[in-house]
Order: C-alpha cells, then sequence, then structure tokens
C-alpha cells in the first residue's frame, strides 16, 4: 500500500523532487523509481497494442523484424579489431588540445580530401523523415568511432533533427549529443546551424542564439556550419559571432543557388566572391559551400573551388552537395581536384537521391588520385550492413524515391524537401499533380525573385507553389490578383522581411500587393526583437515540470510549444529512448519476448500476451503484458 500510494502521490507523478525522502531512503526509491517507469512503459506499449502507431507521417510497420545482426570490423591481417573501447584517435584531438585555427591549418595542410560523414543527420533528414533515434545511432557508435576515425567530422546534430527528436521521437535532443559524444571521443561533432534562426525557421533574439551556441559547443559539438537561408550576410553575421564566442570551430557557408555557368542566371561567380569576402573578413576557419538542392554541376564546382582556393590559398573548404540529379561523386572528384579539403557523404544504404553521394563511390573515385580520404573502405562497407538494416527498421519513413531527378537544375527543389513533397503528392495520390507541383515551384520562385532557397526560405516557395497548384493560378494571375489573394503565412512572412533580405530586393509590387499595408523590414529582424528573458524562462519552466536546465532553456527558446508537449508527454510514458525500435514504431507478436533497458543492469523482459476485447461502456480493452516473469495489465483507450 505504501508504494501503490506513492506511486500515485502527484509529487511523484509530476516527477518533482522529494529530497530528503531520496536521500533516506536511495534503494527503495530506485526501486519505486523503476517500477514508475516501468509502469508508464506500459503504458506507451499498452496504446500502441491498441491503437497502432501516433508517430507522424509513418505508413505500416518496419520491415525489418528480427534482430539486427552487428558488423565486425577486421584489422589488415583479417583479425577483428579489439574494440572494448571507443577508438581515441581523430582530428577531434587536435581541437581539444590545440583549438579551431590549430585544427583548420591541420586540415588545410592535410593532403588527401577529408569527408564528413552525414549519415547521423542529413542523410537520414534527407531520406527518412529525420526519424532514425539515438538508441540506433548509439548502436553504431563503437565501429563508428573506428571505421570513421579519420573524419573532418561526423554531421549528427542540428538543422531539422533538433525538432524531429522532441516533436516526434519523444527525445531530448540535448541528451542525444552528451551519449554521442560519450559513444564517440575521437571524431569531430558537426552540427547545422541556420544563422540568425539557430535550429528553428525564423529568426530568433541574438540572446537566443547565443545561449544555444554555448550549450551546444559544451555538450559536444565540435565544428559549426552556419548558413543563412537568404545568403543574408548580416543574417549570417549573428550566427557566426555566436560561434566565435562559444569556442566552436566556425564554417561559415555561403549557399549555392542556380547555374553559375549560365550567364543569364542571377548568382554568378563574382556574387560568391564577393560574399565569401564578406564571412572571411567576418571570420570564420573554413569556408563552406553548401549545395542544398545538388544543382553545383562539375565544371561549375571546378570554376568556383578553384577561384576560391586562389584567392584564399590558406582557408579550408568544405563542400556539401545532394545526389537529385546523380552528378554528386562527379562534382565532388572536381571540388577535391580544384583544391577543396572536405566532402560530404553518406553510408551507401542511405546515399544517393535526395541525400549525399555514396561514401564508396567517393573512394572508389578519387583511388589513386594522390586526394583519398584516408578511409578504410572494408570498415566503412563493414558499417554499411548495418545501415542497411536500419533503413528496413525505418520502412514507414521511406518516400518512396524511384531514381535520380536530373529537372533539379530547374525547379531547384533542396534534397530534403524534395523528399517530403515526393511523399506527399505520392500518399494522396497526385502523381500527375507533382510534375505540376514541381513546375509550379519554378515559377513560385520566379515571382518571388530567384531567391535562395532552403530552410526556411525553401518551404515559402513550397508552400507558394502548393497554393498555386491548388487554387490553380498560373504564374501571371498570382500577379495580377496579387492583391486579393490570401498568401499562405510563410509568403508574408518572407515578404515582411522576418527571413531577412534577399539578395537583389524583393520582388515588386508583388510585395506590397501582398502585404496590404503590413510592415516592411529593410534590416535584419534580430534588431527589433527583444532579447529573451533567459532566467524567466528557465523558472517557470521549473515550476511546471519540476526541473530545467540550460539546455531546456534552449530548447524552449527554440520551440516552446514543441519542448512543452514533449514535457507532458515523458511525464506520462516516461523516457521512451531506451525502448528498441521495432517497439516504438509497431506492436510485437503475441507471445514474442523483447527486452528493454531501463538504465545499466534493470533490463525489463517483455512479452504481449493478449489484448482484451472492447468495453461498450468506457470504450477501453484490458491489454496485459507478462514483464519480468509477471502478469501486468494495462486499461487503455481504443481510439479506433
Ligand atoms: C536544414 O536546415 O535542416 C537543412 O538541412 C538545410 O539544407
Ligand atoms: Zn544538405
Amino acid at each position: 500500500p505504501f508504494l501503490g500510494s506513492l506511486l500515485t502521490h502527484s509529487t511523484f507523478i509530476e516527477g518533482t523532487c522529494w529530497t530528503t525522502f531520496i536521500d533516506d531512503t536511495p534503494e527503495l526509491f530506485a526501486l519505486v523509481g523503476s517500477q514508475n517507469r516501468a509502469q508508464k512503459l506500459l503504458a506507451y506499449l499498452g496504446d500502441m497494442a491498441v491503437n497502432g502507431s501516433s508517430i507522424k507521417g509513418q505508413i505500416g510497420d518496419p520491415k525489418l523484424k528480427g534482430d539486427i545482426i552487428m558488423p565486425v570490423l577486421h584489422d589488415d591481417n583479417g583479425k577483428p579489431i579489439d574494440m572494448t573501447e571507443p577508438c581515441k584517435i581523430g582530428w577531434k584531438n587536435i581541437i581539444d588540445k590545440e583549438g579551431p585555427a590549430a585544427y583548420a591549418k591541420a586540415v588545410r595542410e592535410n593532403k588527401g580530401c577529408l569527408i564528413m560523414d552525414t549519415t547521423w543527420r542529413d542523410a537520414h533528414q534527407s531520406l527518412l523523415a529525420t526519424r532514425v533515434r539515438t538508441v540506433d545511432l548509439l548502436n553504431i557508435s563503437r565501429e563508428t568511432s573506428y571505421a570513421y576515425s579519420n573524419c573532418y567530422s561526423l554531421e549528427c546534430w542540428g538543422g531539422a533533427t533538433f525538432d524531429v527528436a522532441m516533436r516526434f521521437l519523444y527525445e531530448d535532443p540535448w541528451d542525444r549529443l552528451r551519449k554521442m559524444r560519450r559513444a564517440i571521443p575521437n571524431i569531430p561533432f558537426q552540427m547545422l546551424l541556420r544563422g540568425a534562426n539557430g535550429v528553428a525557421y525564423s529568426s530568433l533574439p541574438d540572446n537566443a542564439i547565443y545561449h544555444f551556441c554555448e550549450q551546444a559547443k559544451r555538450y559536444g559539438v565540435d565544428v559549426f556550419r552556419i548558413f543563412d537561408a537568404l545568403n543574408d550576410i548580416d543574417q549570417l553575421e549573428v550566427g557566426i559571432k555566436a560561434v566565435q564566442k562559444a569556442g566552436g570551430v566556425v564554417e561559415a557557408t555561403v549557399c549555392y543557388s542556380g547555374d553559375m555557368l549560365n550567364p543569364q542566371k542571377k548568382y554568378n561567380l563574382e556574387y560568391y566572391l564577393d560574399l565569401i569576402d564578406k564571412i572571411v573578413k567576418i571570420g570564420t576557419h573554413v569556408i563552406g559551400i553548401k549545395d542544398m538542392a545538388g544543382v553545383l554541376k562539375p565544371r561549375a564546382a571546378t570554376l568556383l573551388i578553384g577561384s576560391i582556393r586562389k584567392k584564399y590559398p590558406d582557408i579550408p573548404i568544405h563542400v556539401h552537395t545532394h545526389d537529385s540529379a546523380g552528378t554528386g561523386v562527379a562534382t565532388y572528384v572536381a571540388c577535391a581536384e580544384a583544391g577543396a579539403d572536405a566532402v560530404d557523404t553518406a553510408t551507401d544504404s542511405l546515399s544517393g537521391m535526395t541525400s549525399q553521394p555514396s561514401v564508396g563511390a567517393l573512394l572508389a573515385s578519387l583511388e589513386g588520385t594522390g586526394l583519398e580520404p584516408g578511409i578504410n573502405v572494408h570498415h566503412v562497407r563493414a558499417i554499411d550492413t548495418y545501415w542497411a538494416q536500419l533503413r528496413l527498421l525505418y520502412s514507414p519513413f521511406e518516400a518512396g524515391l524511384s531514381g535520380p531527378d536530373p529537372e533539379v537544375y530547374e525547379h531547384e527543389i533542396p534534397g530534403g524537401q524534395l523528399t517530403n513533397l515526393i511523399f506527399q503528392a505520392s500518399q494522396l495520390g497526385l502523381g500527375a499533380q507533382w510534375a505540376q507541383t514541381k513546375k509550379a515551384y519554378e515559377q513560385a520562385n520566379d515571382l518571388l525573385g530567384d531567391i535562395v532557397k532552403v530552410t526556411p526560405t525553401s518551404k515559402v516557395v513550397g508552400d507558394l507553389a502548393q497554393f498555386m497548384v491548388s487554387n490553380k493560378l498560373s504564374f501571371d494571375d498570382v500577379q495580377k490578383k496579387a492583391k486579393e489573394l490570401d498568401f499562405p503565412g510563410s509568403v508574408l512572412e518572407f515578404f515582411e522581411g522576418l527571413m531577412g533580405q534577399p539578395y537583389g530586393g524583393f520582388p515588386e509590387p508583388l510585395r506590397s500587393d501582398a502585404l496590404r499595408g503590413r510592415r516592411k523590414l529593410d534590416k535584419r529582424p534580430g534588431l527589433f526583437l527583444e532579447p529573451m528573458d533567459l532566467a524567466k524562462i528557465k523558472k517557470d519552466i521549473n515550476s511546471k515540470f519540476g526541473s530545467a536546465s540550460e539546455c531546456d532553456v534552449a530548447s524552449y527558446a527554440m520551440y516552446p510549444k514543441v519542448f512543452e508537449d514533449y514535457r507532458k508527454f515523458v511525464a506520462k510514458y516516461g523516457d521512451l529512448s531506451v525502448l528498441p525500435t521495432r517497439f516504438f514504431l509497431s506492436k510485437p507478436d503475441v507471445g514474442e519476448e523483447f527486452h528493454v533497458e531501463l538504465e545499466k543492469g534493470k533490463v525489463l523482459i517483455l512479452k504481449l500476451l493478449a489484448i482484451g476485447p472492447l468495453s461498450e461502456q468506457t470504450g477501453q480493452r484490458e491489454v496485459f503484458y507478462e514483464m519480468n516473469g509477471e502478469v501486468r495489465q494495462v486499461t487503455v483507450e481504443d481510439k479506433k
């Protein structure tokens, strides 16, 4: 009865601390704590058994049902490598011992073209709706620390992973960062920072960006790729300065758009070189080139990278592309030959199309050139056997891409967005409309003044394109009827100037016609925002949820509602990051046994026994699980 009343005590349920009790009876508290966690977990498993998955974007159950077969890495003599400890050799040692400038210098002096592995961030963001969970990254971390030990960096954080972790996976992105860091001590960690937007979709007060970067650096990020979706230098500067202050490696980045080889196009070599002069002046350790749509053709790459190299012989250049058109490897070879120091690849099974080019394909293409990245092909292939299985585990989030799309040179849709739009079109059964959407995207971009398109401006163009398709509006219709049209919110925000200033200015009279008297910012939005009261945010989180760290404050600053919903979810179901992915996404077969390690040494052995009949009176069902040999029962509302 004591335990029973403790479990239902409101202080306990809300997770607030009852410190004297914990201090006086630690063992009892640990027991109650894990029983409480087990009960919460059962509530989730019961709900899954009755109602199925409620994870947004999920279609069907994972194709992979059995256990994952783990790869074994061998040394040159064919002997399995001893992996009782993570690998200690890697570029992170230089950052830790000598700082960011020494790292940049060493990268520049390195003879080969290094790689950044994007498997843990952009690859699954671009192919699997960013749904890969922490547990599945950690499970391959030891092998990764060895196979990728000579990487420039491992991209594993930021971009959409921050939002999706909380919103859809019910995970704390900071917890992911800390755990990854403990598991991989040797490879620099890289994150994607959207300049003055942080990891959100619009500008935040400057102090929130500084605070965020400070935490990110403290808990494990080494290299910060900082971009702005309009290449607005004032927006970019906020991110650059915040990372400088935090002490991270600054990789200030220019987004590549259009076709530099075509003299009719808006963004030419001069435009890019001018921007690069500006970021170098603000201060960057590395120059980043971000080709988010995969439209940097090999000859353009030779010209662009060659020109930057000539102008800045001492600054490393790091190039990012997507393989949407199928030309990514050719582009990278051109980059490496023109003097790039690092390029981005993904594990073979999560590469190609809207993701990054395959690591194996790049290794083969650079073989014998003197520009080899210094990665053992057998090791990365071994690791890829893990990712091939993971791709089946995450099959419910496949967009169903069928091949490369060289039409990307016209529509210029960034990789991640292209996957999303294809997914939406196929879900709605709108194959024909998909072709129309791509054309509309191209027209929407022209209407907006041929802007740089990447999060969040790519959403503006995508929203306008869908608005045109669903309202059957042509390019001319939009211009003629602009004064009456009810434009999507994102389009109005862009016109207001909330995403910064586009190169060449806003299109007129479209901007004024659409805004109809709304304000027009002509400077970066951060100048108009009051600083966030971070101390107050911390106090409020603490009083609502019983604890608040600086990381919680940073999460709240980026996504207040998503953070609060996440914390409420955890209060109800506990920390689900311990649940193996198959059972996070689908129910087990009746009688099938599976294990969940709540914490080190505390393993639950679970078995679904039965799902009871629907009670007409209550609309509920009883679900019976066996947990460590005992039958447990949960009552679940049948939402169907
Ligand atoms: C992001 O901002 O999440 C991106 O991946 C942009 O390419
Ligand atoms: Zn990308």
